[in-house]
């Protein structure tokens, strides 16, 4: 039959676009992955997205009658189908019965994974469809407060979200935002002070649950305060939701008027959202906020992606995991101090951990800070994000790095593990020199740290990635997976490495202090190692697309690293002249 269904795989289909997941997927396994808000969503999560409920819309909600059904219940197709038949729906679009059954399992057990003890799921209301957390928040503005009510959040530089009513962010423009602080000497929450806050502004909501403060907030007290002036307490678990369900961080479902959570943070769902309310008349207003307020249709491969996420929520593999998670944290925070480093606001019972960049390292009065830091453990294999910290100024040039133990811990990562996490992050940056480059405006801070500190950073996080646990192998050759990888070098008398692109002859320039223009092939060149003492020597002959070096074989892999690294313009190449600037990039192969 002629039809025009596309079949076939995706590497059938678009092959490069299939590659480039190959690759996204060997960076996720070959590298530490230490983004707070981020996890390796198990593969069944991603076969429910993948799924066809992808293709279906379905404007509005369940019918009213599925709210408070058992799993059992939910799942009687016969009873359900008949129900179906008879009745209709409240959606817009017909042919969503399997929707309706899809969102009302992922209510339900949501409702029975967040259910606090002395209440039942049928209390508790959940809405799935909001499609990302800062969505969530904004419908929960809508649908709790009114233009010009006041709204009491953490400060964003202290560890509040975007969508708690920064500035740059839509919940910033329609409320009167007032932002409470950590106590500057603890850099922790004062509840005194945050309740003399309260007395003073008498917010009509309260915000509490942070994206970069790593210490549970106690629920009990801010609903005390937001009691005293009358205010709606809404509890953000977006990055500890999954330590929540799991026991390890604390519930604040029937604490708090209303919840709201990202599903794929500690959770290891979907991205997406979820609110809970205990509260029916509130639950309306939410449902109605997201749908007609804020969206559309609702990604039903989301939701499903959902249910199959609760289901997981309620093993006891999953509290385990969230037990480790937050062990992991107090391990790498301990070994983060051990190593003389200052871990901000003194700790962590999270995922979470902050560290001071500043504290590390200075040179020249120049602080080192969370952008190039971030940038050198990248290089080294450990993804984290550059974080506001108190004391901090501008968003826009944080002083710290921000740590999250879920994906490693995911990989089957323990506290030891995190303790050598934590080694190898002190030897490398206590060994930088940062320094300033200046831009239009002013200057960006930038660093530069010790080859060999950073050659070990790189083997002892290798050495980690390969204990840590994958989902499956993926073929390794051609893949870059670490950059600065030298496997391929093969015995031989002579190690070729190629230095290519538009940058190459100037590069040389610098590396081998020697103008190459003046060079004809087969010429005896020197590659010069830290403040230009010689490295290696080398010939050098002129390829299609740049230069070759040929060195002695056995020093091959280590003057590749070397010229990588300098490259990539993050190791110390003349004390004395710490920001010299090397041209590049260049490729070596
Ligand atoms: N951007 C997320 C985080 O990293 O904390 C929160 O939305």
């Amino acid at each position: 039959m002629d039809d025009f269904l596309v079949r076939g795989t995706l590497a059938e289909v678009d092959p490069d676009v299939a590659e480039l997941i190959r690759h996204e997927h060997a960076r996720q396994l070959d590298k530490l992955i230490m983004i707070a808000s981020e996890s390796y969503v198990p593969a069944a999560v991603r076969e429910a997205e993948g799924s066809v409920f992808q293709n279906i819309y379905a404007e509005g909600y369940p019918h009213a009658d599925l709210h408070g059904l058992a799993e059992e219940q939910i799942l009687d197709y016969a009873s359900q189908l008949a129900f179906y038949r008879r009745n209709g729906d409240r959606r817009y679009y017909k042919g969503v019965e399997y929707c309706n059954l899809i969102e009302a399992l992922a209510q339900r057990r949501a409702a029975e994974v967040f259910c606090p003890p002395g209440m039942s799921p049928e209390q508790i209301f959940v809405n799935v469809q909001a499609l990302s957390g800062a969505v969530a928040n904004t419908a929960i503005y809508e649908a709790l407060v009114q233009p010009g009510d006041t709204v009491m959040t953490l400060d964003l530089l202290h560890g509040g979200h975007l969508s708690h009513g920064s500035p740059v962010n839509v919940t910033g423009h329609r409320q009167r935002i007032v932002h409470y602080r950590v106590n500057e000497e603890t850099e922790l929450l004062d509840y005194e002070e945050i309740y003399e806050l309260a007395q003073r502004e008498k917010p009509k909501m309260i915000i509490a649950g942070y994206t970069s403060y790593p210490w549970a907030p106690d629920f009990h007290k801010f609903r005390a305060i937001a009691d005293s002036v009358g205010a709606y307490l809404l509890a953000d678990i977006a990055h500890t939701a999954g330590m929540a369900a799991a026991g390890v961080y604390p519930n604040p479902v029937g604490i708090a008027h209303v919840t709201s959570f990202t599903t794929h943070k500690t959770m290891m769902g979907p991205r997406g959202a979820v609110i809970i309310t205990t509260d029916p008349e509130l639950a309306k207003r939410i449902d109605r906020a997201v749908f007609p307020g804020m969206q559309g249709g609702p990604h039903m491969n989301k939701i499903a992606g959902m249910a199959v996420m609760f289901k997981l929520a309620k093993t006891p593999q999953f509290k385990a995991l969230q037990q480790q998670i937050a062990k992991n944290a107090v391990a790498l925070s301990d070994g983060l101090k051990a190593n003389g480093l200052r871990v901000v606001h003194g700790g962590t019972n999270t995922h979470m951990v902050l560290l001071d960049c500043k504290s590390i390292a200075q040179h020249n009065g120049v602080p080192l800070m969370g952008n190039v830091a971030s940038r050198i453990l990248d290089l080294m294999g450990i993804v984290c994000n550059r974080n506001t910290i108190p004391g901090d100024k501008d968003a826009g040039r944080p002083s710290a790095l921000r740590f999250g133990t879920p994906w490693v811990t995911q990989r089957g990562l323990k506290e030891a593990d995190m303790r050598e996490i934590a080694d190898v992050i002190a030897l490398v940056l206590k060994t930088a020199k940062p320094h300033t480059i200046p831009t239009k405006k002013s200057v960006t801070y930038s660093a530069r740290v010790d080859f060999d500190a950073l050659m070990e950073g790189v083997a002892r996080i290798n050495a980690l990635v390969a204990k840590a646990g994958r989902d499956f192998e993926l073929p390794r050759e051609g893949y870059p997976f670490v950059w600065y990888a030298t496997n391929g070098h093969r015995a031989a008398d002579r190690g070729r490495i190629e230095v290519c692109g538009a940058q190459a002859a100037a590069f040389l320039g610098v590396v081998l202090g020697a103008d190459v223009g003046d060079l004809s092939d087969g010429a005896e060149v020197t590659v010069l190692g830290r403040n230009r003492a010689p490295l290696c020597a080398a010939t050098l002959t002129r390829i299609h697309d740049g230069y070759a070096l040929d060195v002695p074989a056995d020093q091959a892999p280590r003057v590749t690293q070397w010229l990588r690294a300098l490259s990539d313009g993050y190791v110390i190449f003349d004390d004395a002249n710490v920001d010299v600037h090397i041209p590049g990039p260049v490729v070596v192969k």
